[in-house]
């Protein structure tokens, strides 16, 4: 079985459509959505489409990921926005690694060259291309596009996985920690939303990535 954790924080609009299109896409599936206190009817949509629904442990996308890998049963875990900025239909190419067992851990890679590629604005690719190799320094792997929330492991790095960042720092954490697994990335199509259109991360969020990056890989903590 594969586990789709889905952190959701007032996402009502796309909730249920990336939950039905995930039941349709992967089977057998455990979807669990994470809700952190969503203001509109983020939990309910998802219930009703079929999801599992839990309450975050605390407040930020990170403290929603590691709440619902405490429900995870599957032999592979997928972690998924619950946005629709990339697609559900994705997810048995970014599995089929792990299935394989070519991979431990495989990354949805937004910027490769391969199908369609819907054009972001400059600022985010190149935030993007600067954390990517900023990454690269501090763990010594070349991965292509490391701050992906689209991401699959198998149970083997579920049961060995400490995590401790609440925030969008945790997916610097995540790197460092699996960094020394077998990684794959598989093109998968991205298309961003604007901050009108609910995206919550900021650019202060770069500093915080910076330091999650000394943190874990070079304090160790
Ligand atoms: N439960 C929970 N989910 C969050 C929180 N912040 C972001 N998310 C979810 O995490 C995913 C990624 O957030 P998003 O704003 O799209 O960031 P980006 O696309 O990585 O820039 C979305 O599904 C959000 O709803 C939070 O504080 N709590
Ligand atoms: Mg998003």
């Amino acid at each position: 079985m594969v586990s789709i954790i889905i952190p959701a924080r007032n996402e009502e609009e796309t909730i249920g459509h990336v939950v039905g299109r995930c039941l349709i896409a992967v089977n057998p599936v455990q979807i669990i959505v994470v809700d952190d206190h969503s203001t509109d009817k983020t939990a309910d949509t998802a219930e009703r489409h079929g999801a599992t629904v839990m309450l975050s442990e605390a407040r930020g996308m990170w403290a929603a990921i590691r709440t619902g890998l405490k429900e995870a049963k599957g032999q592979i875990i997928v972690l998924f926005d619950a946005d629709l900025e990339m697609l559900p239909e994705d997810i048995p190419h970014v599995i089929n690694p792990i299935e394989k067992r070519i991979a431990d851990v495989v990354y949805g890679n937004r910027f490769a060259a391969s199908g369609y590629r819907y054009l972001d604005t400059a600022t985010h690719r190149n935030g993007n291309r600067l954390l990517t190799i900023l990454n690269g320094i501090f763990t010594n792997r070349d991965w292509g596009d490391e701050a992906c929330g689209f991401r699959a492991f198998n149970r083997k790095v579920a049961d060995a996985l400490v995590l401790k960042e609440d925030g969008f720092g945790g997916t610097h954490e995540f790197n460092a920690r699996v960094k020394s697994y077998d990684i794959i990335e598989v093109p998968v199509f991205y298309k961003p939303r604007s901050i009108q259109q609910g995206k919550k991360i900021r650019l202060w969020h770069g500093l915080e990535a910076i330091w999650c990056m000394i943190k874990y890989n070079w304090l160790g903590r």
